[in-house]
């Protein structure tokens, strides 16, 4: 066995960003980029020899020969044992799942989530904690300054894994276990969800189902779990085979990206309902027949029904969702009696608050549902959701969304975004805005009255931490909001996320198109940020 020292040199651009380190592939491939990257994730932790690590990413191009390095690399660091998925295959919630499950102190996923594959395409690398989630910003700071100073890297001279193999083997003095990617997650699932009652629902023949994996990681999931266990018929799952490139897609569910499924969903005689998921399957879309489900109205939905589920009969603890993400769930924990908590953008900032059992439920905007089941949020654990509630409720999805409207009111929702601008001129805008914000309180924007206007910022509940800047907020009196800020996820240039809300009560108001309903807020936000004038853009790039 040979442990070989490598020098390298400090690359200055390794700063994990909303959910760890992405860039384009090239640059992961740039000699040391990844190994630098890897070195300085062990040179921060402790205590990790001759433990467990989880290892596994969505498939993307380059996941495979990244996982090749982080073995050789985790055996020359002392790891004791790695739990590999087959083929390199993990999606981030069954990661997230197998951490727990192993007790390892930790998971390196890789992905670069919803954003395109290939050669030319993104790769990430995302490290998670023993909880089995994101790392928090202390640690992935301290990954960032380690980065910035490391000078060599350990690497062990080895034949490389047959990924595709199950079993054991031994690697220098590690372990290196090939593990079914799905049988873990799958069980959890069965210990949450009524398989029976779901079983009957997408057997009965008088209800379609339609699942699209994006040619993503949830393929394998989907079909194990949708076609084998719940018996819905072949085909059900579509795209179900991951792909390096994604088929060419971009692995996003949404109103654009996910247009196949959008396209059989808004048909006549569409299926009674549809679903995506994302590149590494904790992001989730769902659709009823001719009826699109906003993230925020999910999260409502799912809370408001949560005691119909097995996993959540005896009721939640709590609710969080991010702070971008529309009040539609507060309206349901205020009703029950609940918490319920705002974060920053990011999973991350879940992570306490579930593991100290202050939330039950949470959820993004930005296509994220998930509980205090794993430590990630959830793609294919909420379209088990949605199908446990639709078996229990026998209702379509509209009319089930519809009386949720009714009974609390509909809190119309949009995000605006403003993809590849250049970066100097959204910091520009950002700073510009920062600068108004003072004093915007009190004055009239359009016809509203500004109740606050601020820069979030977040103290953690349970350990204190404060993140601040993350995200412009202006608030009306009537309880309509414009929220500006910058995505921490991208690759190119930088996208300016606009997020809008209003709140009406008015049942016969509810079910515009929210673009009509949001048309003063779009106008307002244009003014007050001079979006058109310091971008250049007449139009946002995606509006979801
Ligand atoms: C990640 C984070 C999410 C966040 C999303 C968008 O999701 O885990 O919490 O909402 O990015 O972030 P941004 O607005 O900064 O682009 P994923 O699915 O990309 O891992």
């Amino acid at each position: 066995m040979n442990i070989r020292t490598v020098l390298t040199q400090p690359f200055s651009d390794q700063k994990p960003g909303t959910s760890g380190l992405r860039k384009q592939v090239p640059t992961f491939q740039t000699r040391n980029y990844l190994e630098n990257f890897i070195q300085s994730i062990f040179d921060v932790l402790d205590n990790y020899q001759g433990k467990t690590l989880i290892l596994g990413g969505d498939g993307r191009y380059y996941n495979r020969q990244a996982i090749q390095i982080i073995l050789k690399m985790a055996a020359a660091n002392g790891v004791g044992k790695v739990l590999v998925g087959q083929g390199g295959i993990l999606s981030t919630p069954a990661a997230s799942c197998v951490i727990r499950k192993n007790q390892a102190f930790g998971g390196i996923i890789l992905s670069a989530s919803h954003n395109p594959g290939g050669p030319d395409g993104d790769f990430g690398v995302k490290y998670n904690t023993e909880n089995g989630g994101p790392a928090p910003e202390k640690v992935t700071s301290a990954i960032y300054e380690r980065t910035k100073v490391i000078d060599q890297y350990k690497i062990l001279d080895s034949e490389d894994v047959n990924l595709d193999q199950l079993g054991s083997l031994t690697m220098g003095e590690m372990t290196v276990e090939v593990i079914d990617s799905v049988a873990d997650y799958a069980e959890l699932m069965q210990t949450l969800f009524d398989f029976s009652k779901i079983k009957e629902l997408v057997t009965s023949g008088h209800f379609k189902l339609c699942m699209d994996s994006l040619h993503a990681v949830t393929g394998p999931y989907a079909k194990r779990i949708f076609e084998e266990m719940l018996g819905a018929p072949a085909g059900t799952v579509t795209n179900g085979v991951p792909l390096e490139d994604f088929g060419g897609g971009h692995p996003d569910p949404n109103l654009v990206y996910a247009h196949d499924l959008v396209d059989t969903m808004f048909a006549p005689n569409a299926p009674d309902f549809g679903a995506a998921s994302d590149g590494d399957g904790d992001r989730n879309m769902i659709v009823g027949n001719n009826f699109f489900v906003t993230p925020s109205d999910s999260l409502a939905v799912l809370a408001a029904n949560a005691t119909l589920v097995p996993g959540y009969k005896d009721g939640l603890a709590g609710i969080a969702r991010s702070m971008p993400t529309s009040q539609a769930a507060d309206r349901v924990a205020e009703k029950l009696g609940l918490d319920c908590y705002e974060t920053p953008t990011g999973w991350k900032f879940f992570g306490n608050l579930l593991d100290v059992g202050k939330a039950t439920l949470c959820g993004e905007e930005s296509f994220g549902t998930g509980s205090n089941h794993v430590r990630e949020k959830d793609g294919l654990w909420a379209v088990l959701f949605w199908l446990n509630i639709l078996a229990e409720r026998q209702q379509p999805v509209e009319a089930i969304v519809k009386e949720h409207w009714a009974t609390y009111g509909q809190n119309y929702y949009s995000r605006h975004d403003y993809e590849g601008i250049e970066t100097d001129k959204a910091n520009t805008l950002m700073e510009q805005l920062r600068a108004k914000l003072p004093s915007l309180k009190g004055t009239q924007l359009g016809t509203y009255t500004v109740d606050y206007a601020d820069d979030f910022s977040y103290t953690d509940p349970v350990d204190s931490s404060v993140s601040q800047k993350q995200g412009v907020r202006i608030g009306f009196t009537d309880g309509s909001r414009v929220v500006f800020r910058l995505s921490g996820t991208g690759t190119k240039g930088a996208t300016l996320r606009v997020y809008l809300e209003s709140y009406e009560p008015d049942t016969s108001k509810h079910g515009q198109d929210p673009q009509v309903a949001l048309a003063d807020f779009i106008k307002i936000a244009d003014e007050v940020a001079q979006i058109q004038t310091l971008t250049g853009r007449d139009k946002p790039t995606v509006i979801t």
